[in-house]
């Protein structure tokens, strides 16, 4: 295992210098300032490399390892005339990205929002705080602050009623901050932040468009990315949809085992590969974590530790969990790992070893008042690491 973590430049409250002392070994990263759709210069890379990279004699090492992520411009997604420009942009970043030694790149293939959350502080019995994901909180912005045209479809008269009356108890600051964390609130995004009408804007360009479009959509892109990555060596690691279903009228293809059964059929080449995000694809109780990532051993590239504990009477809502006690079975995903890194070692892979790395964290201790990306607080994700860590060391002394 690789232990990695993620990074957000030199504007991210935890430096390279404290990374230096969780002893994980690599960067996850991305140049986040160069807008979605442009090339990422050779240049640039090298500069940011060089943050991550240089140290003092004596210092441990850290290796800028994992992309996280080039964004995927809208006009791709979208298949638009001209899109064609993105998708060599994008090409021609992953170039240079090898070109420099960084060959492992996670991307998603989300419409508009990338992941979303409706409470950014969820506060614990602990004392800390963690992310969550509200349907009820979800439905009443749907339905009422960004009043989507034809939202109450996706809605039984139950649901509808239930936002209403909640809609009504909220103040004008709850209903603010709640449109803020879901359309702007995470770092990290793959889109900008925006109003509540551009978002409108952005949506109805999605207006009409179904799963199996997007999906054609997703293997237009491919097509042109992935010859390119086998010959340079780059693992291209899909992020799956978070929360992993359609929202806001959105299709949503990377949510289960079926759907990258579908993407794999059709798109076998060996650079065609997952992030294997836990805590995402565990917000779903249809999906068996250790049994995918059994299934996917092959393809998985990266991967995010992390769980999730759903609502008892809604399994749509949830919150993030400590990484090992949640209704995600991270021991059993960790275990499928070593596994699949036994197996790549034994057929003298090259790169046998996985990248993962402790996926968001609870804002706990000094990091309660301290300014910090939600769900990126240092603490909490080292607690992560720590638990991550003790597993794999006594998996693999058992084995
Ligand atoms: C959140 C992240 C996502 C992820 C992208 C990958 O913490 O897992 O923002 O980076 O979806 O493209």
């Amino acid at each position: 295992m690789r232990e990695s973590w993620r990074w957000f430049g030199p504007g991210d409250p935890v430096t390279i210098k404290d990374i230096r002392q969780t002893d994980a070994t690599d960067i996850v990263s991305a140049l986040h300032n160069i807008p979605s759709g442009e090339v990422w210069p050779i240049d640039a890379i090298r500069e940011h490399q060089a943050l991550i990279e240089t140290c003092e004699p004596g210092e441990s090492t850290l290796v800028w390892s994992v992309v996280e992520s080039i964004p995927v411009h809208e006009d791709i997604k979208l298949a638009r005339e001209g899109c064609q420009r993105y998708i060599d942009n994008w090409v021609a970043s992953m170039e240079n990205l090898a070109a420099c030694g960084i060959k492992t790149i996670c991307y998603n293939f989300m419409p508009v929002i990338d992941w979303t959350r409706t409470d950014l502080q969820h506060r614990l019995p602990s004392g800390g705080y963690a992310l969550r994901f509200d349907q009820q909180k979800f439905s009443v912005f749907d339905l009422y602050i960004l009043e989507r045209q034809g939202a109450e479809r996706d809605y039984s008269d139950q649901e509808i009623a239930t936002a209403r009356q909640l809609f009504e108890q909220m103040s004008e600051d709850e209903r603010a901050l709640l449109t803020r964390n879901i359309i702007a609130g995470l770092p990290g995004k793959m889109t900008d932040a925006y109003g509540l009408d551009t978002f409108r804007a952005m949506l109805a360009n999605y207006q009409g468009m179904d799963a199996d479009t997007l999906r054609n959509n997703l293997y237009r892109f491919l097509e042109c990315v992935l010859p390119v990555a086998e010959t340079l060596g780059v693992k291209l690691a899909i992020h799956p949809d978070d929360p992993p279903r359609d929202m806001l009228g959105l299709p949503r293809i990377i949510c289960t085992a079926a759907d990258l059964d579908v993407l794999f059929d059709r798109l076998p080449s060996p650079a065609n590969g997952i992030t294997l995000c836990a805590g995402t694809y565990g917000s779903r109780p249809d999906n068996n974590l250790p049994e995918m990532a059994k299934q996917f051993a092959p393809r998985i590239h990266f991967s995010h530790l992390r769980g999730v504990v759903r609502d008892a009477d809604e399994q749509r809502s949830f919150y993030e969990a400590s990484h090992l006690n949640s209704d995600v079975n991270i021991v059993g995903v960790i275990s499928a790992l070593l596994a699949e890194e036994r197996r790549r070692k034994a057929e003298g892979l090259e790169q046998s070893e996985i990248f993962i790395r402790p996926d968001h964290g609870h804002q706990i201790l000094d990091d309660v008042n301290k300014s910090v990306n939600p769900g990126y607080s240092c603490i909490g994700r080292l607690k992560g690491l720590a638990e991550i860590r003790g597993v794999v060391k006594a998996l693999e002394y058992l084995d």
